[in-house]
C-alpha cells in the first residue's frame, strides 16, 4: 500500500463526550493504520495556526476557541486513499448536511461542535502534519493485516 497520510483530530466535544474510541475504531476498522496519536490541549495560538486559511471568516475567532478550549485527540492515519475517503467516513462539515452513516451524520448535531478534523488534500495534510506532530511521533511499520486489506 502506498504511504498516503492524513491528519485526523478528535476535537474537545468529541473528547468530552466519550466518543474517542467510536471515533477511532470507524478509521481502525476501514483499514487504515494508525501511525501517530497524541492527547493534548492547543493553545490558541496553536489553533491559529491550524485554521490560518480560515482566519477571514466570522466564526474564525470563536473557532479557535473552541478548539483550545479542551483536550484534542491528535492521529496521523495512513492507508491508500486515506485523506479523501478520510473526509468521506467523517461526512459534510455541517452535520445537518452529513448522510447517516458518516461520524458527523450520527454523531453531532451543530456545525460549530462537529467532533472532528480531517484534512482535506494532499497539501493540508502534509502542513497539518507537520503543525501537530515532529517527524519522530510518526511510525512506520507493517500491519499484518496488509495482505488481507490490499490483497
Ligand atoms: P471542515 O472541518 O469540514 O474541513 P471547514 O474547514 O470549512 O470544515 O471549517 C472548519 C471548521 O469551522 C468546521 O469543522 C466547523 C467550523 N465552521 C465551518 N463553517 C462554519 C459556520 N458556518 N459556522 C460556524 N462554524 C463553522
Ligand atoms: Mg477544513
Amino acid at each position: 500500500a502506498e504511504l498516503e497520510r492524513t491528519f485526523i483530530a478528535i476535537k474537545p466535544d468529541g473528547v468530552q463526550r466519550g466518543l474517542i474510541s467510536e471515533i477511532i475504531s470507524r478509521f481502525e476498522k476501514k483499514g487504515f493504520k494508525l501511525v501517530a496519536i497524541k492527547i493534548m490541549i492547543p493553545s490558541k495560538d496553536f489553533a491559529q495556526k491550524h485554521y490560518h486559511d480560515l482566519k477571514e471568516r466570522p466564526f474564525f475567532n470563536g473557532l479557535c476557541d473552541f478548539l483550545s478550549s479542551g483536550p484534542v485527540v491528535a492521529m496521523v492515519w495512513e492507508g491508500e486513499g486515506v485523506i479523501k475517503y478520510g473526509r468521506k467516513l467523517i461526512g459534510a462539515t455541517d452535520p445537518q448536511k452529513s448522510e447517516p452513516g458518516t461520524i458527523r451524520g450520527d454523531l453531532a448535531v451543530g456545525v460549530g461542535r462537529n467532533i472532528i478534523h480531517g484534512s482535506d488534500g494532499s497539501e493540508t495534510a502534509k502542513d497539518e502534519i507537520a503543525l501537530w506532530f515532529t517527524p519522530w511521533e510518526l511510525v512506520s511499520y507493517t500491519s499484518n493485516a496488509e495482505k488481507w486489506i490490499y490483497g
